[in-house]
């Protein structure tokens, strides 16, 4: 069955086919969202990040109930640390780097407790899950040819952080004529000024990058869809 959803976005409503649509989620991880992991080895306050837990976890329940897509990505360093770019080993301020033992195991490395979703917002079976080196989804990842098998044109984007992976996330994929949109209360970063510098940056000029909505207005676009 077909449906349509508008979402009342700005700088401009957005008209989907629903089966054109996905939800993004990006490296909402141990690694960054729990103490003892990559993003509190940079310094920051990992609590703050929290906050956005159940918007993303409603949006995800809204599309699961929906059948429509969801994409999880996760930021991830093979063991032998050789799709490292020499600039991101470098330490951070307390000495650690890429690689070194934490309490959630090696930090930001494929396969360890800590590079794991956190158990809020974990993928199901047969839900799309991509783990990439870098900040943008798309980047050394088959995202683009997945999405594009799946006729999929619109994303939407949830996750953290916003000034890093997710704005990188959604400049690739507008980039490469996706529509996109994002969730601006089920993203979250370190740094509240960057959060919402983001937000506007990326929906300023008639929306140069894409288009900006509350979770409310998302489940409200749901809702009058009948969905
Ligand atoms: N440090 C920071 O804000 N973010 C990252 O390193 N990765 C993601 O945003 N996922």
């Amino acid at each position: 069955m077909e449906v349509s959803l508008t979402f009342q976005s700005a700088p401009y409503p957005v008209k989907v086919n629903g089966k054109t649509l996905a939800l993004v989620v990006v490296d909402m991880q141990r690694d960054f969202l729990e103490p003892g992991g990559f993003g509190e080895s940079l310094g920051n306050d990992v609590e703050r990040l929290r906050d956005i837990i159940p918007n993303i976890s409603n949006l995800m329940r809204i599309f699961r109930r929906a059948s429509l897509r969801i994409v999880h990505t996760k930021e991830g360093h093979k063991p032998d640390l050789s799709d490292v770019p020499k600039q991101k080993l470098r330490p951070a301020k307390n000495g650690l780097a890429i690689g070194d033992p934490g309490p959630m195991g090696r930090l930001l490395i494929s396969g360890e407790p800590g590079n794991d979703f956190i158990s809020e917002v974990c993928p199901l079976k047969g839900e799309i899950v991509i783990t990439k080196p870098g900040k943008g989804a798309f980047y050394k990842t088959r995202l683009n040819e997945i999405l594009r098998d799946l006729d999929i044109s619109t994303l939407l984007f949830t996750g953290v952080t916003t000034e890093v992976c997710v704005q990188t996330s959604m400049r690739e994929a507008a980039d490469r004529g996706f529509q996109t949109l994002i969730v601006n209360d089920a993203t979250a970063s370190y740094f509240d000024e960057f959060h919402s510098s983001t937000i506007d940056m990326m929906t300023s000029q008639g929306g140069i990058v894409g288009c900006s909505l509350t979770t409310e207005q998302t489940i409200n676009a749901f809702e009058s869809a009948g969905l």
